[in-house]
């Protein structure tokens, strides 16, 4: 289940209602949606689609889909033909932090209210957007690092650490490789002496992980941290095509806590995930009524979630849902 935090202030709806235009209404009473998606990047992606899909569905919203298929220009291009279209709601997950500042100005001067999910923005006037439901990154990245350090109590320095970095620019990369090193650098045993992006995907943190061990050595690698579970999967294949047992000779902690991660858990190749939800529909979906209606929200919604091992990995895997 998952519990709120609502933290900040709460918003006040002067700034909405000061605007002019506003959301025309579907001809059947539904409030109609425009939802831009970052892509289908990972298991947690497809999750998310998913939810987020079965949450905003008919006769209450009319929902306006669009996959940008990991590329900004292609989210802007959404966003305005969204705004073209005068829908009630814009709800998006940006893919990268920066460059939103205009097409979210666009959409406050249309007066649609925006609804950020999952990922963060980076824009110097909080006021573009409503409210932002997603994840602590940050945390997630210090819960990984808190068990690696856990994981080594036994072991004596140097401790040699690799980093997948999910894509280059977006807020879980960035807030996860910050929570990470928080942490990781207390510790004067720990080196992390590859860190790269596998931009979240199976095929690209394989790819990454092969240059690794290249260019590492095969013994010389430790411990790895990869920003998601899909990297980690990629990356174990790696491993074992190097002849190394992924899971014991080298330590891998990941995020998402996806199915494929608790399978990879029960075979032993996977140490450690960081659970991070994405299933956000229906919470999203009482934000965007709220917003609807003009109601006061709070700025942030955070999901609270916890950290999974292999010892539990077979007798928690029937209760997974994504
Ligand atoms: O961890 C990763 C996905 O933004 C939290 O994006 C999300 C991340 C998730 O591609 O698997």
């Amino acid at each position: 289940m998952i519990r709120l935090s609502a933290c900040i202030a709460l918003l006040g709806i002067t700034a909405l209602a000061g605007c002019s235009g506003g959301g025309k209404e579907a001809d059947n009473g539904a409030i109609t949606v425009g939802f831009s998606q970052v892509g289908a990047e990972s298991e947690w992606r497809t999750a998310n689609t998913r939810s987020v899909k079965e949450a905003l569905a008919e006769p209450e919203f009319q929902l306006k889909f669009s996959d940008g298929q990991q590329k900004q220009e292609n989210q802007i291009k959404a966003l305005r033909s969204f705004i073209a279209q005068r829908v009630d709601v814009i709800a998006f997950s940006p893919v990268v932090e920066t460059g939103w500042d205009t097409v979210l100005a666009e959409a406050k001067a249309a007066g649609i209210p925006v609804v950020l999910t999952d990922r963060a923005v980076h824009v110097p006037d909080e006021s573009l957007y409503v409210t932002l439901i997603g994840s602590d990154f940050v945390e997630e990245g210090r819960r990984a690092a808190r068990w690696v350090v856990q994981d080594s109590a036994a072991r004596k320095g140097p401790i040699r650490v690799v980093e997948l970095q999910g894509t280059v620019g977006s807020a879980p990369a960035n807030d996860r490789m910050k929570g990470f090193r928080e942490v990781i650098d207390q510790d004067a045993r720990f080196q992390v002496v590859r860190s790269q992006s596998g931009d979240f995907t199976r095929a690209k943190g394989k790819e990454v992980m092969e240059a690794f061990l290249k260019a590492e050595g095969r013994n010389k690698i430790d411990v790895l941290f990869a920003h998601n579970d899909d990297m980690a999967i990629g990356a174990i294949q790696a491993i074992e095509e190097a002849g190394l047992k992924p899971g014991e000779d080298i330590h891998i902690v990941s995020i998402d806590g996806v199915r494929g991660a608790f399978e990879a858990m029960k075979d032993g190749k996977l140490n450690a995930t960081v659970e991070c939800n994405p299933l956000l529909g229906p919470q999203l979906a009482a934000l965007i009524r709220d917003v609807h209606a003009r109601k006061p929200v709070p700025k942030r919604v955070v999901v609270e979630e916890g950290v999974f091992t292999r010892d539990q990995a077979a007798a928690e895997l029937p209760n997974r849902k994504y």
